[in-house]
């Protein structure tokens, strides 16, 4: 048994803040730069879906996406467990279901749920890693004792400061501005993450350095030569801008974030977003489409640093986007369903020895990145993971880990984004009996959403709590044009899912992260 691995069982578990200098002292000198595991770079970007070349994209202009694309796997299904930054992150992060961090609103507090959760970035630093982050990585909390989760790095959280907005034309949606890339944030968020870079490389230790980047999320800002390598004219303006056939209301929202721009035409709901003219739809687009060129170039200069420090050939490299986005198609704007949509992700992983350059078509969840870093790094899982790692995949493009992927979202969501506006989940189960969840299963043809009242799956499932079902047939449909939940020659395929997902539900509900969430709810 090698000394790392009897180190990782040591560790396993232990809160270690206070060990480490111990730990270091008992190393023997001469080991110390032959820990060669490999640093993990994690790239997160804000609401950006797969409209990007490795993806196949005709429009995006991504050449650093598609050159990391060129040595990684690219999973074509993959899936977001939540269309919404802070519960996608926050269960990315820990490797849980929303369910079982609590976190299913916009400001949610895992770490306040759930004190004893130990985040990717935390085991890692437990493990041995130095770990620290830069940008958008956890969705930022107002509340400063939980804001980016200071227990998870081993460095201080480095600070960025930069304007959302280069020009002062007040709370526009798009903005073109002849700036340099760090007019705007990302580009000093790209800046500071080179220079991380540099300080790494002379670290004894591996490192975990986590860059989060903050567009295409709205506003859709960049800079002009990023909007000039589009042209409006041929922006794919979404073909299908109704709700489906048969629909289930909770299905939908009136797209509130866009609503909030000055330079947006008012609507009044969201059967009425198809009334967004042609030129406004086409404006936004454009803008989508130059804020990913822009995202695509700050990541260009961080892989190019870990090109030139030498770090490139040891470092993990994973990149995705924290959930999809709708674009005018079902008649809505911005995330938050369960629609195929808003929960398609872009995942891209390169790991030292896995294979280059290839596509993946196994359904797959973000759930799957914490344990796929344990496997890499050596780092036994500090909990009870709700994934399963892709490595099989990342050696093998054509294996299959599991056999569908479940994203759910919370109706509750849509007026405000949260129940409440504080960041505790303690004492709310009056509050979430009246909450309406949709659980959807995506297996490789078919997604059955179950929407329920008052249901979360830490608790017991009870059949009187589901309220209305959707079936959508991508084999048919990829527009998803038409629920066939209520469609007899559906009936079997319907079935065999809803039991699919009822035993999901009952797994979920046996693992002991639930018991912890449902006390926190109680105000225990
Ligand atoms: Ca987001």
């Amino acid at each position: 048994m090698n000394y790392r691995k009897n180190l990782n069982r040591l560790l396993c578990g232990v809160n270690v803040a206070a060990m480490v200098p111990a730990v270091a002292d008992a190393k023997p000198a001469d080991t110390k730069k032959a820990d060669d595991r490999p640093n993990v770079l994690l790239i997160a970007i804000d609401d950006m879906k797969p409209w990007i070349g490795p993806y196949g994209d005709p429009i995006a202009k991504t050449p650093a996406m598609d050159a990391l694309a060129s040595r990684a796997t690219t999973f074509n299904n993959a899936y977001c467990q939540v269309s919404l930054s802070g519960p996608t992150r926050s269960s990315l992060l820990t490797g849980l279901n929303p369910d079982h961090t609590g976190v299913w609103w916009l400001m949610g507090s895992f770490r306040k749920n759930n004190p004893d959760i130990v985040t990717m970035p935390q085991a890692l630093k437990d493990n041995g890693y130095e770990t620290v982050g830069v940008g958008k990585v956890y969705h930022p909390l107002k509340d400063k004792e939980v804001k980016d989760d200071p227990i998870s790095w081993s460095l201080p959280y480095i600070k960025t400061s930069g304007s959302q907005y280069a020009l002062s034309n007040g709370r526009v949606a798009t903005e073109c501005a002849n700036v340099p890339d760090n007019g705007y944030v990302d580009g000093v968020i790209a800046e500071e993450a080179v220079k991380a870079l540099g300080k790494l490389k002379n670290s004894d230790k591996p490192f975990f350095l986590g860059v989060g980047f903050k567009k295409p999320h709205l506003p859709f800002c960049a800079p002009k030569k990023y909007w000039d390598m589009y042209d409006r004219e041929s922006m794919p303006v979404a073909e299908f801008q109704e709700m489906s056939t048969d629909p289930v209301e909770y299905a939908y929202h009136n797209s509130l974030e866009l609503k909030g721009y000055s330079d947006i035409p008012p609507f009044e709901s969201f059967v009425d977003t198809k009334h967004l003219d042609t030129e406004t739809q086409k404006r936004l687009l454009h803008a989508y489409y130059a804020c990913i060129s822009y995202t695509d170039a700050q990541i260009g200069k961080v892989l190019e640093a870990l090109e030139k420090e030498g770090l490139a050939d040891n470092t993990i490299v994973i990149m995705f986007g924290d959930h999809g986005y709708h674009l005018g198609d079902h008649g809505m704007w911005n995330k938050l369903s369960d629609f195929e949509q808003s929960t398609h992700v872009p995942l891209i992983v390169s790991a030292p020895g896995m294979k280059k350059g290839v596509k993946s078509d196994a359904v797959v969840e973000f759930l799957d990145i914490f344990p796929t870093v344990c496997e890499l790094t050596k780092t036994e899982h500090p909990q009870q993971l709700d994934g399963k790692s892709l490595v099989p995949i990342l050696k093998n493009p054509k294996a299959k880990t599991k056999d569908y992927a479940i994203s759910q979202f919370s109706r509750s969501c849509t007026e405000n984004y949260t129940i409440s506006t504080d960041t505790d989940l303690k004492g709310k189960a009056k509050e979430l009996e009246e909450d309406i969840t949709g659980y959807a299963l995506r297996d490789s043809r078919y997604r059955l959403v179950e929407w329920t009242k008052g249901f979360k799956t830490y608790m017991p499932f009870d059949e009187s709590k589901v309220v209305a079902y959707e079936l959508y047939d991508y084999n048919k449909d990829p527009e998803e044009r038409h629920n066939v939940a209520n469609d007899p020659a559906y009936a079997s395929v319907v079935k065999n899912l809803k039991k699919k997902l009822h035993q999901y539900y009952a797994k979920s509900y046996s693992s002991p992260m639930s018991a912890p969430i449902a006390k926190t709810a109680a105000g225990e």
